[in-house]
């Protein structure tokens, strides 16, 4: 026979275990299936673009959801309303985005952050957006953090651009600068006294040509790949990425080592006084793409001539220093020696906030999505 006070515990024990399961069941569904229903309306104010005040419907505009389940990729409808049931719970990050009816050179985007959609509970909530400039070039992908090995091999690293737009751009003249400099000041990429200008360009290299040419195009919808040296690097470090077919890649005619493959294109250094390979840092910097008309890298780069930059970090916590005006967050990146990457979620998907846009490969993509 069981004493009395060991049957109570034994009793305590299974009530404890009948809790736990009853608790479990109220979990979030594993797969992607759930019981949250999210109901959003997209909106725009017209008049920071027309002048006039009008609240303008998102129709048929992209919206995207980031949730620990992953992307869940759907458009507004005619009255920019957009339901979502089934939703597992969880916290949302979600941006809208579509081109200004108009300009193709405009972009229309907003974002929400932490939404929360609970257990069989239904959320509305409203995005509103604003109009951003889009050159159409976006930066799409870095690969900067090397891959798996332990002799520090990262010379395969790469940069690929994305043309977003319908027409052909040309590449002529455009720089690309490494931002890491002005530790000093406020930081890499921020616009030091306030003059409208990005500072501490570490180096920048060129397209050839000046801009406003037109011997480069760039097709819509194409991606470009830009390596630190366009070669198979397989033959140096076994783990690492063929990129003798790049498009183009970076050559500093200054260094005495530097790789030319001749089947590809080359990007020159523009400061003499750098005699390094293009090289970003493996887990942490800024990386520009210019129009190239502001080409003075001692008082910073002019933010109007700024096509696309991005932040990266491994994680949340250090400062973001990069300008507002460029992007209002950061990416996060891979670790050193990881051999994966980092991408827009989709190509091109560009709204300014590096957190929502970007996510981790768990091996590169050069040349595609
Ligand atoms: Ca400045
Ligand atoms: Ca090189
Ligand atoms: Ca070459
Ligand atoms: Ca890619």
């Amino acid at each position: 026979m069981l004493g009395s006070k060991v049957k109570q515990k034994i009793f305590l024990l299974i009530s404890i275990l009948i809790a736990f399961i009853a608790g479990c069941s109220e979990q979030p569904p594993t797969g992607h299936d759930g019981s949250g229903t999210l109901v959003l309306y997209s909106l725009w104010d017209t008049s920071s673009v027309e002048g006039v005040q009008k609240i303008v419907a998102m129709d048929n505009a992209k919206v995207i959801l980031v949730s620990e389940y992953g992307t869940i990729i759907k458009y507004t409808d005619q009255q920019g309303r957009l339901e979502l049931s089934h939703l597992p719970a969880a916290t949302y990050d979600i941006s809208v985005r579509k081109n200004h009816p108009d300009d193709n050179n405009i972009i229309l985007c907003g974002s929400l952050r932490t939404v929360k959609v609970g257990y069989d509970k239904t959320v509305s909530d409203t995005i509103y957006t604003k109009p951003f400039s889009s050159f159409g070039i976006s930066i799409n992908e870095i690969y900067s953090a090397g891959p798996v090995n332990n002799v520090f091999y990262f010379f395969d690293q790469f940069i690929e651009l994305y043309n977003s737009s319908d027409e052909i751009k040309y590449l002529d003249g455009m720089l690309i600068a490494r931002v890491s400099g002005n530790s000093e000041g406020k930081g890499p990429g921020a616009d030091e006294g306030d003059d409208g200008d990005i500072d501490g360009i570490t180096y920048y290299f060129k397209f050839p040509g000046n801009p406003g040419e037109k011997n480069y195009p760039f097709n819509p919808h194409e991606f470009i790949v830009l390596a630190s040296d366009g070669v198979d690097h397989r033959t140096a470090c076994a783990t690492s990425i063929d990129l003798s077919k790049s498009d183009w890649e970076f050559f500093n005619q200054y260094s005495p080592e530097d790789v030319d493959n001749k089947t590809v294109k080359n990007l020159i250094n523009l400061r003499s006084d750098r005699t390094a390979d293009f090289l970003i840092s493996l887990s942490g910097d800024v990386v520009v793409i210019t129009t190239g008309e502001d080409s003075v890298y001692t008082d910073g780069f002019d933010i109007s001539t700024v096509i696309d930059g991005v932040e990266y970090q491994t994680s949340s916590s250090p400062l973001k220093t990069l300008d507002s005006r460029i992007d209002r967050s950061y990416a996060i990146c891979p670790g050193k020696y990881t051999g994966k990457s980092f991408q827009r979620r989709e190509p091109g998907l560009d709204t300014n906030d590096g957190l929502l846009d970007w996510e981790i490969l768990s091996s590169p993509t050069p040349g595609y999505q």
